[in-house]
Parts: C-alpha cells; structure tokens; sequence
C-alpha cells in the first residue's frame, strides 16, 4: 500500500526512483505470514477474530508494535527490552527517508509527528494521544516519546556543551520520576498508576530544537493520602521516604526504622518505583534544592504521622472526643513537623466554628468521631494537593520556555485509563468521563470526520458504521439533566439527601437513557454506566460529598498560622480564600465542585487536541496480571471492541489510504508527469470532487485521497514504465532543485 507522502520531495534520483519502486511493489505484493502483517488494514477479512490473531501471532514473535490506519497498536511487553529503546534506533527512524517503511514503533509516530511540524501545514500543532486501559502503558509509551524528542530535537546547546544541553532536554525527562513519585501509586491494575492526568507541550523553535516544554496536570487522587483501598498503596513518593531516607533525616523527620503508619498500606511491597534517590537527583536537576526538599518530605513525614492520629467515641456530646490511647503522640509529632502548635491542631479536628446571626456570632461545636476523621483526613489532602500543585508550577518555571523561542509544540497526552474496579466513586466517574471524552475526539477526528469528507467529496463509499459514544456522554454530561448535573444539584441544594435517595434520583430523572445500565444485583445503593470500554457500577455512597469537597475554613486558617516556610508560601493568609468568600453561594457551590472544575479542565483540553493535528496511539494489555508472554484473547478482545480498533481499520482498509494534499502529491509525484492517465476518472485515476477548485500544478487545500482499487492499473503502469523514464523535473519557483530520473 502506498504510504503517506509528507512533503519531502526526493532527495537524490536514485532513492526518488527507489522509493517509489517499492511503494509499488509493496502494494501490489502477495500475502505475508500472519505475524509479519505490519498493518491490520491487510488482514483479510478484517474481523476481531483476524486482528486478533494476527496481534498474538505477533506478540508471539516479540513483535509488540502494529499498524491499524491511522493508528498504532501497542502492545505491552511486561519485560525490559532496551534495545527496542536504544538511542541509536531513534537516530534510524529519525534519519530514515521514510520511517513509515520502518517496523511499526511508537517512533514512526515520534518521526512522522515532528516531521509535520517541519512540513508547517497547518495545524501545525500537533498532539499524541496515548489511549487505553489502566497498565496497558500509556505512561510507558509517553516517557518513551519525551525521550525520543530529547535526542532527535536537541536543543543547539546539546551541540556545543554538553553540560548546558544536559538543562533543558534532561529537566524536562526530569520532570517525569518527579511527578510519578508524587502523583503515581500502586493500585490493583498498575504498580505504577498515574494518579492524575497529565498534557505535556514539548515546544520547539523554527529549527525544530526542543526549547523547553509546559506540563498540564488534571485532577489529582488526592483522596489516597488518607484511603487507600485494600491491596492498594499510597503515592510512592511516602514510602521512598520511607525506605530511603538516611538516618540523619530519620532524626529529624522524627521517622524511625520500621515505623508503622496507617495511611502506608502494604509497605512490603517492593516496587522498582521505590527508589528515593532517583526522585531527589531528579528534583535537584529541576531545581529543587536539597534544603526545599528535605522541608517538602518534613511536611509528608507529618501527614504519616497524622494519619495516625485517631479518636475515639464521645460520651458526652457536648465535650470532644478524646484521641485513642497512645495517639497522643502522632498529634505532638505531626505538629512539630508542620510547625503548627499541637492544642491548635487537635482543635481544628476535634472542634468546629459557626458564625451565627447578625453579629456573626462565634459558636463552637464538638465534632462527632466520624466528623473529626473527616477533618484529620482533609487537612492530610488539602496539604498534599497543594504541594503538588506547587511542585508542577515549580517544575513548569524550570522547564518552560519564553513564549517568543518556540513556536509550535508537539503535546503528548498521558491520563488515567479507563477504571473498572468492585468499588467505584468518583474518581472513576471522572476518570472514565475524560476518556469518553478522548474517544468521542477520536470518533469525531477519525471516524466521522473522513467518512464526512468522502461524503462531500462525492466518493463511492458506502457507510461504515461505527459505535459513537455520543450517548453515554449525554447521560453523563448531557444537558438539561445528566449524572454530573444531579450530582452538582444535591450540592448546590446542599441538602441532606442518603446515598440511596442518589440512586433514586439518577434512576428516575435518567430513566430510559441508553447508557443508564440495569442495576439490579447490587445491595448498596448504585448506579450503573455502560461505557464504550463496558459497564461501570458507581456507588452513590459519599458522591455528593466528594463531590463537593469541602473544606472548611478552620483548617486553611489553622495552616495559615504555620511557621513551616513551605506551607506558609502554600497557605498565605487572605488570599484564595477570600476570593472564594467573594463568590456567591449558589455559583459558589458549582463553581466549586470537583465535577464541574474537571469538566471545565477537559474542555480546555479538548481545545487544545482540536486545534493540532492529532496521531493516535493505542496501548493494549495483553493480560491483567502483567505477566510478559501472556496474551489472554478474551482480555484484548474486549480492549479491541472498546476501543473501536476494527472499525478504524476498515475505514483505513476500505476507504482511502492516502491523504495528502494536492500540494504535496504533485511534489512527490511530479516526475511521473509525462505519464498518460489510463482512467478517465481524474489524473493519475485520482479521485476528487473539487477538481474545479484546482490551483496552478494541481494545488488543492483539500486532501486528495486515492483508492486501492482505483489506484491498481495506474500504479503498474507506472512500475513498467519506472526504468523507462528518464526526464529531469525542476521544481516550480527554485531552479536549482533538479530531481532526475
Ligand atoms: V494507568 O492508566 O496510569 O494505571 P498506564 O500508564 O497505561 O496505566 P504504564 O505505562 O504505567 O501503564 O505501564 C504499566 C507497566 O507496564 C509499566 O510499569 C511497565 O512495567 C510495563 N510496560 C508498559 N509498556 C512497556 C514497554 N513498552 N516495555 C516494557 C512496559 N514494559
Ligand atoms: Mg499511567
């Protein structure tokens, strides 16, 4: 099949005339061995079942890259093959004439991804998005990228002194070990599951050199700091204090060897993300000096602490619930840690204020023993939150360039894969909310898009239907009433509502809606979601409150009056706060809420994916158990339903391999102008209902597409004919560039 022509016209006539020869033979080539099918698009007949087996007769082989269309398949190999990574293999696809003629490798996109750029069509913006489940690596396959970026575009000082190229390409590889100790954990799908999601620019200047790059992070877990779900872990980056802190700093972080801390679950477990050292040089290379850090792992030393602050029951409600024996303790060294006095602490758990009448009267109310966690636990996130916040602006100031020396950026897309887990809250419900919404940007791109274009172009093209996902976002997103609106609702109402009242309410004002699944085996109250990955049970219990994450104002207060200088730089007095106190009550409330500040981080990234040109890459789990030489059918089966790779691939197959402008075809092409057409159905056989519009030399704006079919007689013709020509071409506008053939 013909490749993608990118705008290089050919260099020398011997590699023009080669590469065009194999381009022919390829297409017109006969049938290869199942695994060494680099393309879905020739697995004859497309089915799941054909794909299937070709992705695991590859897999079989360690081939663990495919082809699919526009996409590319990836498939985890759950082993180390550094070879498959080596920096000499960037250099080859990147110095390839045609990386696409390569082996399929999350390369080839790298390449063909800056080489837009360069080709400066527009958009010129371009974005990688990394889809697929939790643990199929997306992570993985984004680092990969940012190291293939770093070599092949290094900035000019790389050239010169290697120690200054070492700021910008190394700062910004740095800044990934940061933010996985700080925003990955150990989860039941992935040892090491991003916890946020995360746009990465890479911006390049006009000699397409890397000159700094910006990092978007969207909604942390920050519920793990103070729940972890059984078998799970906490972010990495506290047991890496753990285990690797000397013990100076034990000394001084008041943590002794072995210490046991509730909110560290299972720290047995070895992980190879365990590793402190590589998260401190990394912080260093970014500019985090050693005193910052160790005040950074002080501050996360006394929420372990913290953790371990419990209360128990009162008697008398008008008294406070006094700590559990021997928590005492953990208050005293939380305390001294955060540089917060200890009475001071334990009241703003045990105790809350309400202003009252007129006079704003002050009252105080002892809290119950559940509301005292509550608070113990929301201090713990609304610390943790912040500092991350703190961290990827601090890593952003490192690593961004100044707006006048870049002047397009390649964006790679890392967020969370699509959860299904026993228990599921809202942080799945936003989670598998952001990747509806990837997939909807890809059905739009893809999938509908081209067949539309076909469609106006007046091709012969019959439909090929696809599953658009369009209705499970109207139920979740959908307006006038949708889950995220109910759930905004019961916040703004702010009325005391259970957590079957919830269910009741979804069930009932959403009743008929496609995508609302049958509910019936559940005993807690629930709800279900069929997704395009498949159904979702979200459990009612806590949504509202989650939802509208609350914090109340004594606790900002309390860490206001910290002499910490890294929490009084994350909590300066009066300043967000009253800014919130500004804001009404009602659009307080929905301003406010987790759900609608996600949905509006979303939104801008969509945005932003919509004005670059996007390529697609798809990781794939070949088993739950991260087992390398696993491929388990069932389980990629229902990967490659949800994500509609058989669709893409017919719409690849069927329809029109070649996109490219008229402009960049004649480039390509143009030493085959003495050629006469056979067909009568356009040049060469091309097809195009905007022939009218035609420029000078066959410019068009509009793709030109060209099919198998059509293509065949006109594409042996010129095989024949390829030895015979012998015609010098000169390139309209620089006479000195002569192809000769
Ligand atoms: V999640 O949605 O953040 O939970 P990811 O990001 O999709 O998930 P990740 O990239 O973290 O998954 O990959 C999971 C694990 O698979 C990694 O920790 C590696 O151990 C393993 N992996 C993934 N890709 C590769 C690879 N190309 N080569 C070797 C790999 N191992
Ligand atoms: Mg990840």
């Amino acid at each position: 099949m013909l490749r993608q022509v990118n705008g290089h016209s050919s260099g020398s006539d011997a590699q023009g005339r080669e590469s065009l020869k194999e381009d022919l033979q390829e297409f017109l080539g006969g049938e290869a061995p199942l695994h060494q099918l680099d393309d879905l698009t020739k697995v004859n007949p497309v089915t799941l079942e054909t794909v299937l087996r070709c992705l695991q007769a590859r897999y079989t082989e360690d081939i663990f890259y495919t082809n699919a269309g526009c996409t590319l398949v990836a498939l985890n190999p759950f082993k180390p093959i550094p070879q498959l990574y080596a920096p000499e293999l960037m250099q080859e696809y990147h110095v390839a004439p045609q990386p696409q003629k390569l082996k399929p490798h999350i390369f080839t996109v790298g390449e063909q991804t800056y080489r837009n750029v360069k080709s400066r069509i527009e958009p010129i913006n371009q974005s990688i998005v990394v889809s697929g489940e939790s643990g199929a690596g997306k992570t993985w396959t984004s680092r990969c990228l940012m190291k293939f970026y770093a070599v092949v575009a290094a900035s000019p000082a790389s050239c010169e002194n290697h120690k200054v190229a070492e700021r910008i390409e190394q700062r910004i590889l740095n800044s990934n070990p940061v933010m996985e100790a700080f925003g990955n954990a150990c989860t039941l799908r992935n040892n090491n599951s991003s916890r946020f999601g995360k746009f990465i620019q890479l911006q390049l200047n006009r000699a397409q050199q890397m000159t700094g790059a910006a990092v978007q992070t969207y909604l942390l877990e920050k519920t793990r700091v103070a729940c972890q779900a059984s078998s799970e872990r906490n972010f990495h980056i506290f047991y890496q204090i753990c285990k690797g802190a000397t013990e100076d700093e034990r000394l001084q972080w008041s943590l002794p060897e072995g210490a046991a801390f509730s909110w560290l679950p299972n720290p047995e477990k070895s992980l190879e993300e365990d590793c402190f050292e590589l998260t401190r040089e990394a912080m260093l290379h970014l500019g985090i000096d050693t005193p910052t850090q160790n005040n950074i792992f002080k501050i996360l030393v006394g929420l372990l602490h913290l953790g371990n602050v419990h209360f128990a029951d009162s008697e008398d409600e008008a008294q406070p619930c006094q700590l559990m024996d021997g928590t005492k303790v953990s208050v005293r060294t939380s305390a001294s840690l955060l540089q917060l006095t200890e009475d001071m602490l334990l009241e703003t758990m045990q105790i809350r204020t309400i202003k009252a009448g007129k006079q704003q009267q002050v009252f105080r109310k002892p809290c119950s023993r559940a509301e005292c966690d509550t608070r113990r636990d929301c201090l713990a996130k609304l610390i943790y939150a912040r500092l991350f916040d703190w961290l990827v602006s601090v890593i952003n100031s490192s690593i961004c360039a100044d707006s006048n020396s870049w002047t397009a950026f390649i964006g790679l897309l890392d967020v969370y894969g699509f959860e299904s887990f026993p228990d599921n809250s809202l942080e799945q419900l936003c989670i598998n909310y952001a990747n509806e919404k990837l997939q909807q940007h890809f059905v739009a791109h893809y999938l509908r898009a081209q067949q539309e274009e076909y469609a106006v172009e007046g091709l012969e093209w019959s439909f090929v239907n696809y599953q658009d996902n369009q209705s499970c976002l109207d139920l979740l997103e959908g307006s006038p009433i949708s889950i995220c609106s109910l759930i905004n609702e019961e916040c703004r109402l702010n009325r005391p509502s259970s957590a079957a009242q919830l269910q009741t309410r979804i069930e009932s004002a959403l009743a008929g809606k496609p995508c609302l699944g049958h509910n019936k085996l559940s005993r807690e109250p629930s709800f279900v979601v069929v997704h395009f990955a498949g159904p979702v049970r979200y459990h009612t219990e806590s949504l509202v409150e989650k939802n509208k994450d609350p914090v109340p104002p004594e606790l900002t207060g309390l860490l206001q009056q910290s002499q910490d200088p890294l929490l009084m730089m994350l909590f300066p007095a009066n300043s967000e706060e009253k800014t919130q106190e500004e804001l009404s009550g009602q659009s307080r409330a929905l301003a406010l809420t987790v759900v609608s500040k996600f949905k509006a981080s979303l939104e801008q990234l969509l945005q932003v994916l919509h004005s670059t040109t996007p390529h697609y890459i798809r990781c794939i789990k070949p088993n739950s158990q991260s087992q390398p030489q696993s491929f388990i059918q069932e389980e990629v089966l229902s990967q490659l339903e949800a994500c509609g790779l058989v669709e893409t691939i017919h719409i690849s197959a069927a329809g029109f391999p070649i996109r490219v402008s008229h402009q960049n075809f004649v480039e390509r092409y143009k030493l085959l102008r003495g050629l006469r057409p056979r067909t009568s159905s356009g040049p060469w056989g091309l097809c195009s209902a905007r022939k009218s519009s035609e420029g000078p030399c066959g410019q068009l704006e509009q793709p030109l597409c060209a099919k198998e079919a059509t293509l065949q007689p006109i594409l042996q013709d010129i095989l024949r004919a390829l030895p015979a020509l012998t015609q010098t071409v000169t390139t309209p506008g620089d006479p000195a560039e002569t192809t000769q053939v």
